[in-house]
């Protein structure tokens, strides 16, 4: 029989991984990515501090100070960006990560409405996150580049039925669609949507995007184009309102992303 007494559970009772990846303090991790300025920092701070009361205020300031896009992508994101990594290292669970999403939420929309709505629209395009995905963060995100750059966004959302997708395409004929996937168990949406879309004989430049995607994986399949950042967006989209093919888009691919053409 074990004598249960004389076994010490915190040696067996680990999680070495966490453990091992956790050896990095949640300071540590914070002081190699949040921003320098203190305004951006304070914003990059109540997202990852969950404080939804304090970013209104704090965006409101950094706002004065910084232009609308640095706020998003020097404030909000860094500040995501920590609590991604603290919950990749079991640090934050799920119900901080949703509380840290609300947050940036409420900053995005007031970053959102501060920017300046250019007049003519350069040409549309079709976002959703993947049917089964409710990852959206990096989708709206590059949804407010894409319309501070002057196109038109039609938003399906999050979690969007691949025939929802499709339909939308068929009735907007927008100039490109995109797709975001932050799981595995959804990315396999993408290529469902170029084949249908090729059934309905339309061939446009699908830009997919999000962490469970690399380029390899996107360009698997006919139309698909990866993007690596939201920033990306802009580029490519100048490209395809110029004409560009989704078989050249993907030939200078390297180019494009380097803001190099
Ligand atoms: C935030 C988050 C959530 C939030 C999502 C809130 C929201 N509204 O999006 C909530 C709490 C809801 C959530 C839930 C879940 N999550 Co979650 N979540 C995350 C987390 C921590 C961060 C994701 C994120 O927002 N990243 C920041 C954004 C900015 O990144 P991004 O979307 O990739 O976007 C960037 C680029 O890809 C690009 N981009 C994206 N789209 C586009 C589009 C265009 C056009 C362009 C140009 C660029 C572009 O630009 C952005 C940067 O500039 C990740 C962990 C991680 N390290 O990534 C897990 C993670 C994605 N979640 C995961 C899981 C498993 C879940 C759950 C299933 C957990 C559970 N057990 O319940 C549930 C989903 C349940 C369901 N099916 O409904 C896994 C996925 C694993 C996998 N490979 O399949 C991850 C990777 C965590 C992990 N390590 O296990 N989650």
């Amino acid at each position: 029989m074990l004598d249960f007494d004389a076994i010490n559970a915190d040696k067996i009772l680990t999680r070495y991984d966490i453990k091992m990846e956790s050896s990095e303090k949640p300071e540590t991790i914070a002081a190699r990515i949040l921003p320098k300025d203190p305004a951006l920092k304070k914003v990059a701070e109540d997202v990852m501090n969950l404080k939804g009361k304090l970013i209104e205020d704090d965006v409101k300031a950094a706002l004065k100070s910084n232009a609308p896009e640095i706020v998003i992508q020097d404030g909000l994101l860094k500040g995501m960006d920590v609590v991604s990594e603290l919950y990749g290292r079991g640090i934050y669970y799920l119900p901080h990560v949703m509380v840290a999403a609300d947050a940036f939420d409420k900053g995005m929309k007031l970053a959102e409405g501060a920017m300046s709505t250019e007049k003519k629209t350069k040409g549309t395009a079709v976002m959703h996150a993947a049917e089964g995905d409710p990852h959206d963060i990096g989708k709206n995100i590059a949804a407010v580049l894409l319309k501070s750059n002057g196109y038109k966004v039609i938003d399906l959302g999050r979690d969007v039925l691949v025939d929802t997708v499709v339909d939308s395409v068929l009735k907007n004929k927008p100039n490109f669609v995109t797709g975001t996937a932050l799981m595995t168990t959804t990315m396999s949406a993408f290529p469902r949507i170029t084949a249908k879309l090729a059934e309905n004989d339309v061939h446009l430049p699908f830009i997919g995007a999000g962490g469970a995607v690399n380029r390899e994986f996107v360009e698997s399949f006919d139309m698909g184009v990866y993007a690596v950042a939201a920033k990306d967006g802009p580029h490519l989209a100048a490209k395809i309102v110029d004409g560009w093919s989704w078989h050249r888009l993907r030939e200078k691919w390297d180019d494009i992303i380097a803001g190099k053409i």
